[in-house]
């Protein structure tokens, strides 16, 4: 491939200089290189950046338009346009180190006026992806469709009321699996942007249901019939933009795949600003995931707790990010999956540099993370004490009450003969939260 002019000049690739460095453009504690188990920290980590947010977002919201201005924005015709940003897009996962990227369909190629259109621009720009790819190394971690931004998707996508827009959102999908498996993507994402309902009123929610689930059926089928390996993955959240969405959090998703029988063919993509928006933490969400053995890859970002909106901001909140990362190492890691930065800039954030200082703070954050969980399972105190709180159920009654070789009868005997009043015994969460603080206070 030839060498082109850089689109981003002004700033050079990031260096690790360590955690005392007081250089903005530079890693305090994401060495990309360095090797901890054997693997690097890149491997290990597996950052991904989201394509939409960082070369599609434009600052604008719902009370006025883009305040963003970049130089490749412009051209003879949007599919020129898009092949410019997509240099510009990996000149920065390279300079920012970053081993993968995501996408949606309609994010890298525009929409035509029909299917075919569309299809045939997006062969366009997959061909340039492939290239980029190759040169660069950077991988694509998941593919996905946008099934909510264009009008035809108003009332939904596979659980819209019409059978035309299901049918337009099926091609639509195929498609998308087709280009994610020719880029060698990792993994595909389902998020039912408009999978829900704005009133019951006008909504049969059961029908609903098993579209969505007949929708979900045929994408398996899809795959195996197209050979596509990588791994299907639901993105929960539970409202916007409708007012109820039926992927509400990792257990409504659980249920619903298992009530189908399409729980082997998919794991979750959890979403710090999508599992507070549920009502939980962002561990929670985890570990609901991971006890399922569903936890397949994050989009890492946060939301403000004061607004009660997917602000999808960078996290830089260590506490927050060391939790999870501990449930995260204890579950096994993500296998395929990664950190993708589904985080976008604030608005008045206009600068090119704005772009490397969010996504330096994000992978510091969790890089810092990743180093102190790993210290905090090393040392096993958490573990041990969660395993003595347990373990009456190691032996004895509690074993057979885990085996199912006792019921009701049994334990009540054993409670009136033998064990009476059970002792109190504490939880010790002061005594934990202070643990976990001296932890996130010491650092590595
Ligand atoms: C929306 C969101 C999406 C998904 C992919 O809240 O998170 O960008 O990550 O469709
Ligand atoms: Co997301």
């Amino acid at each position: 491939m030839k060498k082109t002019k850089a689109l981003i000049p002004s700033v050079q690739q990031i260096a690790y200089d360590g955690a005392k460095s007081n250089n903005p453009l530079a890693f305090k504690h994401y060495n990309p290189d360095e090797v901890i188990d054997g693997k690097t920290m890149a491997e290990h980590l597996r950052f991904s950046i989201a394509y939409w947010h960082s070369f599609r977002g434009n600052g604008s919201d719902p009370f006025g338009s883009g305040t963003i201005n970049r130089p490749w924005e412009s051209g003879k015709d949007a599919v020129t346009v898009a092949l410019k940003r997509m240099d510009a897009a990996f000149e920065f996962f390279t300079k920012i180190r970053a081993p993968f990227y995501a996408f949606h369909d309609r994010d890298i190629a525009p929409e035509g006026k029909t299917l075919a259109e569309s299809n045939k621009n997006l062969d366009k720009i997959v061909a340039h992806a492939k290239e980029l790819q190759k040169a660069t190394g950077v991988k694509l971690l998941w593919g996905t469709a946008n099934l909510f931004s264009n009008p035809r998707f108003m009332n939904g996508a596979s659980t819209n009321p019409d059978a035309h827009v299901f049918a337009y959102a099926a091609a639509q999908v195929k498609k998308a699996m087709e280009v994610t498996k020719e880029l060698g993507g990792e993994n595909y994402v389902f998020w039912g942007g408009r999978e829900g309902y704005e009133t019951l009123l006008n909504t049969n929610l059961g029908r609903e249901q098993d579209h969505l689930a007949a929708f979900m059926q045929m994408a398996v089928d899809y795959a195996k019939e197209i050979g596509f390996k990588g791994q299907f993955l639901i993105e929960p959240k539970p409202k916007e933009p409708t007012k109820h969405q039926y992927d509400f959090d990792c257990a409504t998703c659980i249920g619903f795949l298992r009530t189908y029988g399409l729980h082997k063919h998919f794991k979750f993509n959890i979403e710090t600003n999508h599992a507070t928006l549920a009502g939980h933490p962002f561990q929670h969400e985890i570990e609901v995931a991971a006890a399922a053995d569903m936890l397949g890859s994050i989009d890492a970002n946060t939301g403000d707790t004061m607004l009660g909106w997917d602000t999808d901001q960078f996290n830089t909140d260590t506490r927050e990010l060391t939790l999870a990362m501990v449930s995260i190492l204890k579950a096994g890691g993500l296998g395929t999956g990664g950190f993708n930065f589904d985080a976008k800039l604030r608005r008045p954030s206009v600068d090119i540099e704005d772009l490397f200082y969010a996504h330096i703070g994000g992978m510091d954050a969790y890089a810092l993370a990743f180093k102190i969980a790993r210290k905090i399972l090393a040392e096993g105190k958490f573990e041990q004490i969660v395993a003595d709180r347990y373990s009456s159920f190691d032996k004895g009654f509690g074993a057979d009450i885990e085996n199912g070789k006792v019921g009701f009868k049994e334990l009540e005997k054993l409670v009136l003969t033998k064990l009476g009043e059970p002792k109190l015994q504490s939880g010790k969460q002061e005594y934990l939260e202070n643990l976990m603080a001296q932890y996130i206070n010491n650092g590595v």
